[in-house]
């Protein structure tokens, strides 16, 4: 029975036999669009029915309507946008009723997309409406006004071939599968449990609890498509669940990956999951406290409240086919050895709990975690993944004018680094990298972004791989240190150095005659003459090379370094 799915059918978007071929063939005269990752995740539940009433991206009339009003233009509930981006330029040759074909990133053929509507969003509204905010602190914001595309193509969609996963398999399946899968297991109510978190005891503990109280199974029903940035990755945290699992009565409990794109957009994000799981054939759904949070803002404080996702979903139970359950808040309390809900704290009782953020730090520092909140082999698990930040990749980021003593601390830095030893070392020098990496690059907007994105891409594969790279770029640009930090920061430590050396100080150097020719305007677009200079705003350190001879100089750096706990 899948008419419990929202809309009252499950999509299923795949063709097969004679009309599969046909798709294929005409994949092979339509133009191409190659999805990004992030793109895949979303095609992959488009295609399968997990966005079930979805047939494909929202057209312009559905999409407003979701943005402004969290509903369909037929008044069926939807509160997240589902769009494909795509670029200008790849738009300026799309008109409205062509086939284009789209491809995994290897170029294999995923879908046909009949396109019935092109346009341009207006982004910074669908940011203020669907997330409430236009504070790029927020992760989903962030994304949609930073990282995506400009024009959003709306159209129905045919599936060819299902994206390919290679890893955790046995725990992948699509909605119609899982539906069979609790029928062939008996199972009549199964509660699903969405994390992007390792589980610790109170977790488990409030998830007993609500199975008992509904008579219901549970499914661990992880995304592992994009989730916040800096979350722990998939592959870790899944090992965790297997680990978790035998603290639920045998046979009760399952794991199973859901490939979503999250948007960390709280309230809505709450209804979506919801809505996702009804489709997946789920009768309850957990939603917990500061579910799908995007974490503090620019002020520090909270995007949404703690239980406005709790409250938004249960308003709108009657139109769902999933029951609700709110998570309980649970916390230890020592003197009775046990964990309980806030209702249940007597006066003058205290309840402990460690937040995600909380026990990644004391990981990250090597502290003991206490045996009342997490199941040691979880620990251990995550310690195999997370090592102390004395042994973690890191990516020493000099930015400065051209003459403010970048590349010369560098060098002085990374030959103390070697002294210590530990770690392996690489140097990606401003000058060195032009030569080799970016050799056919110019002094453009456009260049000196591609040649730090360049720089950002092999530091972070030498920081996740557990080495140090040293960058020394002029960096000009703000925008894109910060793209190259959140790169960085998903593998490792970012550590961004101001060489604040004022640019009096460097043109008096002027050790190349640069800032000579760029008076005499024989060098155009040059830094600081008539290129801008973003000041880093929270650097983790700044350090102007004229207050200091060299050799201080490089021992503030290792000093910092040190006080980072980066090294011993
Ligand atoms: S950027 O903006 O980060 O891509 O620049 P970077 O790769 O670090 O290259 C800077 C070096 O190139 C020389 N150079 C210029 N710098 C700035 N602006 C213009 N127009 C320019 N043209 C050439 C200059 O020698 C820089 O080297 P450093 O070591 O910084 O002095």
């Amino acid at each position: 029975d899948t008419t419990s799915a929202h809309g009252g059918k499950l999509i299923n978007l795949y063709v097969e036999g004679e009309a599969l071929l046909q798709e294929k063939e005409k994949a092979k005269s339509n133009r191409s669009w190659d999805l990004t990752t992030c793109q895949m995740f979303d095609i992959e539940l488009l295609l399968n029915g997990a966005f079930s009433p979805l047939t494909g991206y929202l057209n312009q009339a559905d999409y407003q309507s979701v943005v402004e009003g969290m509903r369909l233009a037929d008044g069926t509930l939807w509160p997240m946008p589902i769009n494909l981006d795509i670029s200008q330029a790849f738009a300026d040759e799309t008109t409205i009723g062509e086939e284009i074909t789209l491809r995994d990133p290897e170029g294999v053929v995923i879908a046909n997309l009949v396109v019935t509507d092109l346009w341009t969003p207006d982004k910074t509204l669908e940011a203020e409406k669907v997330f409430g905010t236009t504070d790029t602190a927020h992760p989903g914001v962030r994304r949609l006004l930073n990282e995506g595309n400009p024009v959003y193509v709306g159209g129905t969609l045919t599936g060819v071939t299902p994206p390919l996963h290679y890893d955790f398999n046995q725990y992948r399946n699509t909605p119609a599968e899982m539906r069979q899968h609790f029928a062939e297991l008996g199972w009549s109510n199964v509660i699903a449990f969405q994390t992007r978190n390792p589980i610790h005891k109170a977790h488990v503990i409030m998830m007993k609890r609500l199975m008992a109280k509904n008579q219901a199974n549970l499914v661990i029903h992880t995304a592992v498509g994009r989730t916040k940035p800096g979350d722990i990755d998939h592959f870790c945290r899944v090992r965790c669940y297997e680990k978790v699992l035998p603290h639920f009565p045998a046979g009760t409990a399952e794991i199973r990956l859901l490939p979503l794109a999250m948007r960390m957009g709280g309230p809505r994000e709450a209804l979506w999951h919801a809505i996702i799981r009804q489709n997946y054939g789920f009768t309850h759904f957990i939603v917990g406290r500061d579910h799908a949070g995007p974490g503090r803002n620019n002020l520090g404080g909270l995007f949404y409240g703690a239980t406005e996702a709790q409250e938004l979903v249960s308003s709108l139970q009657d139109e769902l086919n999933i029951q609700i359950l709110k998570a309980p808040f649970l916390r230890y309390v020592e003197g009775r050895g046990e964990f309980c809900e806030e209702h249940e704290l007597l006066s003058g009782e205290a309840g402990l709990y460690i937040s995600g953020a909380e026990l990644k730090d004391k990981l990250c520092h090597g502290e003991d975690i206490p045996e009342w909140f997490a199941f040691p082999e979880v620990i251990e698990e995550l310690n195999r993944t997370l090592p102390p930040r004395s042994k973690q990749g890191i990516t020493l980021f000099f930015t400065g004018l051209s003459g403010s003593g970048k590349s010369t601390l560098a060098n002085g830095v990374m030959v103390k680094l070697r002294e210590l030893g530990g770690r392996h070392v690489s140097l990606l020098d401003g000058d060195v990298v032009r030569k080799n990496l970016s050799s056919e690059l110019s002094f453009s907007k456009e260049h000196r972004d591609l040649n730090i994105l360049r720089i950002g891409y092999v530091a972070s594969e030498i920081s996740k791989n557990g080495g140090i790279a040293i960058c020394a770029p002029i960096a000009p640009y703000a925008t894109t240190r910060r793209s190259v930090r959140s790169m960085i920061e998903e593998v490792g430590v970012f550590v961004e150095i101001h060489v604040a050396t004022p640019i009096e100080v460097c043109e008096g150097r002027d050790r190349k005659g640069l800032y000579a020719m760029a008076r005499a305007g024989k060098i155009k677009g040059f830094t600081g003459i008539d290129d801008p200079y973003d000041v880093p705003e929270n650097p983790e350190m700044r350090i102007d090379t004229s207050q200091y001879t060299m050799t201080d100089a490089v021992e503030q750096v290792i000093e910092r370094l040190r006080e980072m706990k980066l090294i011993a």
